[in-house]
């Protein structure tokens, strides 16, 4: 068989601390708005799969919760939900924020790397944030620190180098067929995406530890053919009634708010029109109760 029709398929996994970008990276590679990302650690909660299928080869990307240290039983379940995201891949993409000094946070990360017996790629990342020099001391720093496959230097946010970035990884595929279908682009269920893209809201309005007590249930979905309306109903937990109090805001505006900026979103995501009922309540302490995280399904994937 020639080269040109041999079909390259297989599974990469992003893989990187809380802000590398791994997230921002997976939506400008599939064109479409399909994980969330703010600059609050520990954005991600799903590991989950996103599909690129082009002419000659399909790369599933793997979105990850970034890997740091834990603090309770949702930490101690994304860890582990990244971890296993490294099993049976066909390369592992390190994401190195240039910004920032490489830490024992990234140490830590490229241990795991080592580990992993799949092709592995360096991705320097943010670079639009740093000066030349800087992004390459941040690659001569990373470059002896495992045995990489390829080496990409990338901007997730403007898009520069993300077509070196996707070359690499399709070169790496083993021959393969179509895993999914080609017009697919990830494989969350509807539901959790829509949850998701609430909880982004609330990382992006608020400060502190007010992001990271916050959990979101789509209780009911249902879709109306004949006004192209999908009706959801959400809930948002809180740990303490204190935060739940900053969710809704004086005279309901904070939780307003928040709604409009979801159904912008989900708008666009569902092409339809969205009516978005949110509920705030509190469970307490649910980030220490792994009951309660599993009934999230935080963590949890693939
Ligand atoms: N300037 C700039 N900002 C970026 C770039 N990539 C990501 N960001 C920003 O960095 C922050 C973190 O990005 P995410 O994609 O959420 O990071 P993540 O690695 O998925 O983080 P976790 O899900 O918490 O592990 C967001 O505010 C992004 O907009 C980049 O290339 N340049
Ligand atoms: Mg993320």
């Amino acid at each position: 068989m020639s080269d040109e029709s041999t079909f390259r398929s297989g599974f990469v996994t992003l893989l990187g601390r809380p802000n590398a970008g791994k997230s921002t990276l997976l939506n400008f590679i599939i064109g479409k708005k399909v994980a969330i990302t703010s600059n609050t650690a520990q954005t991600t909660r799903h590991r989950f799969r996103a599909v690129l299928t082009r002419e000659g080869f399909q790369l599933v990307l793997v979105d990850t919760p970034g890997l740091h240290k834990p603090h309770d039983a949702l930490g101690e379940e994304l860890n582990a939900s990244a971890l296993q995201a490294l099993d049976g891949i066909d390369a592992v993409a390190f994401l190195l924020d240039a910004s920032k000094p490489l830490g024992r946070g990234d140490e830590w990360v490229l241990s795991h790397v080592r580990a992993c017996r799949a092709a592995k790629i360096l991705v320097v990342n943010k670079v639009d944030l740093v000066d030349e020099s800087t992004v390459s001391a941040q690659r001569e720093a990373a470059l002896p620190l495992a045995k990489w496959d390829a080496v990409c230097t990338l901007s997730a946010a403007t898009g520069e180098g993300v077509e070196g970035f996707i070359d690499a990884a399709a070169e790496l595929l083993p021959e393969g067929p179509l895993w999914f279908p080609a017009d697919m682009d990830t494989d969350q269920p509807e539901e959790v995406v829509v949850a998701e893209f609430i909880r982004e809201k609330i990382l992006r309005s608020f400060r502190d530890e007010v992001p990271h007590a916050i959990g979101v249930v789509v209780e009911d979905m249902s879709y109306v053919k004949k006004s192209n309306l999908m009706r959801i109903y959400a809930a948002i937990y809180t740990e303490h009634e204190s935060q739940k109090g900053i969710i809704i805001g004086k005279g309901g505006a904070a939780l307003k708010r928040i709604g409009t900026q979801a159904r912008e979103d989900l708008e666009m995501f569902l092409g339809s029109r969205v009516y978005l009922d949110l509920r705030v309540k509190v469970r307490k302490n649910w980030r220490r109760d792994l009951n309660q995280i599993r009934r999230f399904g935080y963590g949890e994937g693939l």
